[in-house]
């Protein structure tokens, strides 16, 4: 098998008391055992500013820093990545801006990731970029490498063409991108919406079966929905301990009848101001409002960026303003925990809910809607799902709600509450199908046997 190395923004370790650990999440624990397997290297941030590290191995991976001063994440991480793509590419939600003080960093850096990945690139190894912070170093890569195989996989949206063409760097980004053999995304819209951009701004011609030609080379468009280890979420649910937990926190609220959960990072992207409506508007037609608990779990999440403080205290506000109109004394409606929680907690949480509430108005995928059927192993629960979320394109089983209509929400909501569990169980054994047989190996396999046969 070839060496694959990985390009991301950030390194899969992290510096915790003086010791690399390994970060949590479905991206290293997919790609862990590959890259093991091919003695494969990662290329990325440490995490901490202002610091050069030499290459390490841990646990069978080599380990590639790549430093960064704190202007360049400034400028690059929170300026151009989440204040001009981020926002950009998740239809304008917040108006996205555009400062060349903040593309300077972006190209400089993005510059510094492909001549370190470069350096680490022999022979016929492939190199894997991962996501819209690096989308100039597959062009960047190949003038430093022209032989390479480099496949370029993008977590967010790849936005229609309407708005893309707002960027005043379009034709850099999608020049950049076309460096790549193959571009995977998440869902279908993606890949069309890119392959109009490319035609439109980079000139690439259209071929037949997804491909692009592009200067004297063939691209390869690719759909390859990202998901979970589906069997670690269910051998977890399964757990003592969890189950414990689970009843424990119904218990805690309250018994209610009905737990209705949100996960999320705490992001604008999420909705999770109008799904907190949708609730009060629940309450507000329920005959007994007590029979209802909505839990929202949000993590701390790009603290620095003034979009995501604002939004912060607007939904602070909400939780305050709804738990004021329809609490009690020793009852709340609404239950708001700001912070992470560890797996088996947040996989309690997941046990625990009878309705989970997914209703962001843009996502590239959402792993937590995949994460939530994967734990409905004994009681089938509910998923309500956004259909703006990339997931949507697969759990076609769940309730599919469009989360700009608060009304719709709440409806569906009552519905979830009320349905029978017979239609549950149908509707959820439908999705278990899905997230068992899509997981994250099989993500990884189509992502790299596309690049192997290149
Ligand atoms: P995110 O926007 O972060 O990811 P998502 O896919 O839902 O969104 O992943 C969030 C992850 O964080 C999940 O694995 C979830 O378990 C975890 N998480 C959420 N709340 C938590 C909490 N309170 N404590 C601990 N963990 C929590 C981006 C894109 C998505 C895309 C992924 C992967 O925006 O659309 O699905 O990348 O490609």
């Amino acid at each position: 098998m070839r060496r694959i190395i990985v390009i991301a923004n950030r390194l899969p370790v992290a510096l915790k008391d003086d010791q690399w650990v390994t970060s949590p999440g479905g991206l290293v624990r997919a790609l862990e055992p590959v890259l093991q397997r091919v003695n494969g290297s990662w290329v990325g941030w440490s995490g901490d500013t202002d610091m050069e590290l030499e290459p390490f191995e841990h646990d069978g991976i080599e380990q590639v820093p790549v430093p960064l001063s704190s202007a360049e994440l400034d400028g690059f991480y929170y300026g151009f990545c989440n204040s001009s793509l981020w926002p950009l590419y998740h239809d304008a939600i917040v108006a996205p801006e555009f400062h060349r003080h903040q593309w300077h960093p972006y190209v400089r850096v993005n510059r510094r990731y492909a001549e370190y990945a470069a350096e680490v690139l022999h022979g016929d190894d492939v190199a894997w970029v991962q996501d819209y912070q690096l989308q100039l170093v597959p062009s960047m890569l190949r003038e430093l490498r022209p032989d390479a195989t480099i496949g370029f996989y993008l977590h967010i949206p790849f936005p229609p063409i309407e708005l893309f063409a707002r960027l005043p760097w379009r034709r850099q980004i999608i020049e950049g991108l076309l460096g790549a053999d193959v571009l995977a995304f998440q869902t279908r819209a993606s890949v069309r919406n890119f392959a109009q951009a490319a035609r439109k701004y980079g000139r690439a011609e259209p071929q037949a079966r997804s491909q692009l030609a592009w200067q004297g080379r063939t691209i390869t468009l690719q759909r390859a929905p990202i998901a979970i280890d589906t069997a670690h979420f269910e051998t977890l649910a399964q757990s003592h301990s969890v189950r414990t937990r689970a009843a424990e926190l119904r218990h805690e609220m309250g018994d209610a009848k009905r737990i209705i959960l949100g996960v999320d990072r705490l992001d604008y992207t999420k909705g999770i101001d109008l799904r907190l409506k949708a609730f009060a508007g629940l309450l507000e037609r329920a005959q007994e409002p007590r029979e209802y608990a909505f839990v929202q779990v949000a993590v701390p999440s790009r603290e620095d960026v003034p979009a995501y403080q604002d939004l912060r205290a607007e939904i602070e506000q909400l939780v305050g303003r709804i738990n004021g109109d329809h609490g009690e004394p020793g009852w709340s409606p609404v239950s708001y925990l700001y912070r992470s929680l560890d797996l088996e907690e947040l996989i309690a949480y997941y046990v625990a809910a009878d309705v989970m509430l997914v209703t962001p108005l843009r996502d590239g995928m959402n792993l937590v809607a995949k994460e939530y059927v994967a734990t409905r192993v004994k009681d089938p629960g509910v998923l309500i799902l956004s259909e703006f979320a990339g997931a949507a394109e697969q759990l076609r089983s769940a309730l599919v709600v469009n989360p700009h209509d608060v009304d719709e929400v709440t409806a569906t909501i009552y519905r979830a509450a009320v349905m029978e569990r017979r239609e549950a169980r149908v509707r959820m054994q439908r999705l278990r199908r899905t997230v068992r047989k899509e997981d994250v190996f099989e993500w990884a396999r189509i992502c790299l046997a596309m690049l192997d046969a290149v």
